[in-house]
């Protein structure tokens, strides 16, 4: 697998099957091990398999399972690193908007007419499966694999890392909304099986979700935050939120694009975080309209910026639901100093 090749035209209105390879051969090799793997129902696409602790769509197992034979990172590469619905979409424009900065004015930046997904691109998504080149003179790289099953040399390269996590009821209800959007590939989004609430928020509860169980995913990169501070980054969507300029100034300084003191004083922070704000990303034509390619299902552009707030979860769930989310979140975070407010007036 060449990470830096060929160019694949992915048309949203193909006929793949639900389940596919961008090059069926080239993950022919992995078939054996994905037959032998425990399975559930998938969200969006038929089935979830159990690898290494987490749960995966086919797509996006055999993209890890070629990243993690093949991938070969660069030393500077800085990882960009999520759970699905926590604020990756973001977290990929600020750390583009920081690290391209000398390159680009307001109103030449790459941002307003590139989705942030396609200014840097997934690990385990459109590299692993050769849809696009990378940019080497960007190193910036998103993923949503799990930090133990991240590819060794990653890990032994010293990669910079930044995490970004979110409060667990709204990354579920956001992960909702998400999947209600897409569908197979070949299946118009009227003509799908509608996606139950309740039976979404019982397999997410279980730890049955894309990259899930969840509260492993976001432990794991903790864990490894406390480890290793100097290389992993941690952060909070609701911190961001709360205080982005603090924040992205945190991020310049650990991505090693720390903001001058002129820098500075011109407001370049501020600049950036306009830039990337929800207000202005989701208004920019080219994130309003049209398929977002390189995935296995079919998805608008627009289904990543839906509203962007703290604390939308009072409009969907339950109090029987929130109490099961919160009472499972403060159990499995509790050997740990991991909180989020998960008080019921968050
Ligand atoms: P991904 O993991 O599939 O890439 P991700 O970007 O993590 O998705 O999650 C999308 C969420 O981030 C959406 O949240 P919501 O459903 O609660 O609204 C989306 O609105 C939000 N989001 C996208 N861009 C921004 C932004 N610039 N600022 C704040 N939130 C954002």
């Amino acid at each position: 697998m060449d990470y830096s090749s060929s160019k694949l035209n992915l048309s949203p209105k193909s006929n793949d099957k639900e389940e596919y390879s961008s090059d069926p051969k080239a993950f022919e090799e992995y078939k054996p091990l994905i037959s032998s793997l425990p399975r559930r129902k998938g969200w969006v696409l038929n089935q979830f398999y159990h690898y290494q602790g987490f749960w995966h769509n086919l797509f996006y197992l055999e993209g890890l399972l070629s990243a993690q034979e093949h991938f070969k990172p660069q030393p500077n590469d800085i990882f960009l690193s999520s759970v699905p619905k926590s604020g990756t979409t973001w977290l990929k424009a600020l750390s583009f908007a920081i690290m391209t900065r000398s390159s680009f004015d307001a109103s030449t930046n790459p941002l307003l007419t590139t989705t942030p997904h396609e200014c840097v691109h997934s690990l385990e998504g459109d590299l692993a499966h050769n849809l696009f080149h990378r940019n080497l003179d960007t190193p910036l790289i998103g993923t949503h694999v799990p930090y133990t099953s991240l590819p060794k040399p990653v890990i032994d390269y010293g990669c910079k890392i930044i995490y970004i996590c979110r409060e667990p009821k709204d990354a579920f209800v956001s992960l909702w909304h998400f999947c209600c959007k897409a569908s197979p590939k070949g299946v118009e989004l009227s003509a799908r099986e509608d996606l139950d609430f309740e039976e979404a928020f019982q397999l997410f509860c279980e730890g049955i979700s894309v990259f899930g169980p969840y509260w492993d995913h976001v432990l794991g990169y903790w864990r490894a935050s406390l480890e290793f501070p100097e290389r992993i980054l941690f952060l909070k969507y609701e911190n961001l939120k709360n205080e982005p300029v603090f924040y992205v100034k945190e991020m310049a300084k650990f991505m090693g694009y720390p903001f001058s003191l002129e820098e500075e004083t011109k407001g370049m922070i501020e600049n950036i975080v306009d830039l990337c704000s929800f207000k202005n990303l989701s208004k920019l034509e080219v994130n309003k309209s049209g398929w977002l390619h390189g995935r296995p299902y079919l998805v608008e552009k627009n289904a990543f910026f839906r509203k962007g707030e703290i604390g939308d979860w009072k409009n969907y769930l339950k109090p029987m639901m929130v109490s099961r989310l919160d009472e499972i979140t403060k159990h499995k975070f509790r050997s740990s100093d991991l909180t989020f407010n998960v008080s019921s007036d968050a």
